[in-house]
């Protein structure tokens, strides 16, 4: 099928009113379709998924929640909202969900604004350790306008350091105490934070962005039984549309619905809303529940073969979707590793590891993540020969060398194609 084809009938027109966005959203489609994507919280989603992000629905605006919304005309749309708030409270277990939040960032400033006021003191991960930017950062809302404390792994083993944590949490009493992280290949003990918020009497926040796809497809224990909220995007391993949603108790859903609209969002953006529903509804099959226990037997098998060719995978493997790589034996930064694969076709990123001697811009190691190889069909056989081109890349600076990777890459992505029928 031609890139033309894959988008339809409207592609026609599209590329007769605007043929230089026409052309961008074809050469996009051949840039997902042969590269490999290894950016741990990317991933293909369902042409159905793409077919709501391209409706009508678009075009209504909704403010508000389902059957209280200030502008006419919302009936249909409000069907495409309940049938998502079910499917998530479902899926999770939740006793509330909110499928308004534009975005991963958009739903932690929701959170920030439901339980805590400028000034007050939130316990994080740090930023350097796996966090993210919304957990604190100096440069983010986050870090400019609350008293963050952050927490980190130990160096011995890069794992959580709970004790770390619990002291931290009696010293500083957070009003909150966040779990989640964007870089840590390891599970998180939520009863062990459970635990500590109730000492120190803190408002339990789970930013589950990164493995709520996991989670969604049974492969790895929920945050839900034990946080009072947890937010995520939905386009990561969850393989949904671009966007946030928040889960919590529902001595908390007033406080988040509140704090969503019109605390800080106006109109949802309700074709993301449908392919919000669209994507619980497939999370919710046996299909996607051994894709979740794929993507990890992938990421086990990626980290090892990468370990295989001299690389070093932080906290000692993963249990995720994900690994972290201290490439420093390679004798490359994470920056030109970075350079190198983009060079050969490989899209991942560059990443700080733990206890990094380089600065974020340079980094001693790389993130690599399966989510979008499983989507293709890829497993440990294709894990093993990505590690070797990683491997080879990494360690040249010759274009051709790259070049040649290059269609190795494009001919075993060419074996796993994406959106072909
Ligand atoms: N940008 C996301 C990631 O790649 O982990 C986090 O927001």
């Amino acid at each position: 099928m031609s890139s033309e084809t894959f988008y339809g009938p409207d592609f026609a027109l599209l590329s007769q009113q605007d043929p230089d966005i026409a052309a961008v959203l074809l050469s996009e489609l051949t840039r997902q379709q042969t590269n490999l994507q290894l950016i741990a919280s990317e991933n293909f989603t369902s042409r159905a998924v793409l077919a709501a992000l391209g409706s009508t629905l678009s075009n209504k605006y909704a403010e508000g929640y389902p059957g209280k919304r200030y502008y006419g005309g919302c009936e249909e749309v409000d069907k495409a909202e309940v049938i998502a708030i079910d499917r998530a409270k479902s899926l999770f277990g939740a006793e509330h969900a909110n499928v308004q939040p534009h975005s991963g960032a958009s739903a932690n400033v929701a959170i920030y604004q439901a339980f805590t006021k400028p000034g007050d003191t939130v316990l994080a991960m740090s930023l350097s350790h796996g966090g993210h930017l919304t957990h604190g950062s100096p440069v983010n809302f986050s870090g400019k306008w609350f008293n963050v404390e952050s927490y980190g792994v130990r160096q011995d083993n890069e794992l959580i350091d709970y004790d770390e944590l619990r002291d931290i949490a009696i010293r500083t009493k957070p009003k909150m105490i966040c779990s989640g992280a964007t870089a840590y290949p390891s599970l998180i003990d939520f009863a062990k934070v459970r635990a500590i918020c109730d000492e120190v009497g803190a408002i339990m926040w789970v930013d589950a962005a990164h493995f709520i796809g996991l989670v969604a497809g049974k492969a790895i224990p929920s945050p839900v039984p034990y946080a009072d909220v947890v937010s995520f995007t939905t386009h990561k391993v969850l393989r949904g549309p671009r966007g946030g949603m928040i889960l919590a108790k529902a001595e908390h859903a007033a406080a988040i619905d509140k704090s969503v609209f019109p605390g800080m969002q106006g109109g949802p953006i309700m074709s993301a809303v449908a392919g919000k529903a669209i994507a619980l509804a497939e999370c919710a099959t046996p299909a996607y529940q051994k894709y979740a226990k794929d993507v990890i037997v992938n990421a086990k098998a990626l980290a090892a073969a990468l370990e295989g060719e001299g690389m070093r995978a932080v906290s000692g493997g993963t249990q995720t979707h994900l690994a972290l790589m201290d490439i420093r034996s390679t004798g490359v930064t994470g920056k030109v590793a970075d350079e190198r694969c983009g060079l050969a076709g490989i899209v991942m990123n560059k990443n700080s590891i733990p206890y990094d001697p380089e600065k974020p811009g340079i980094t001693s190691g790389i993130r690599v993540g399966t989510p979008a190889t499983t989507t293709q069909g890829m497993g440990v056989t294709e894990m093993k020969t990505i590690a070797s081109f990683i491997a080879r890349a990494i360690k040249t600076d010759d274009a051709n060398t790259l070049a040649a990777i290059k269609s190795e890459v494009h001919a075993l992505t060419a074996r796993f194609p994406i959106y072909t029928a």
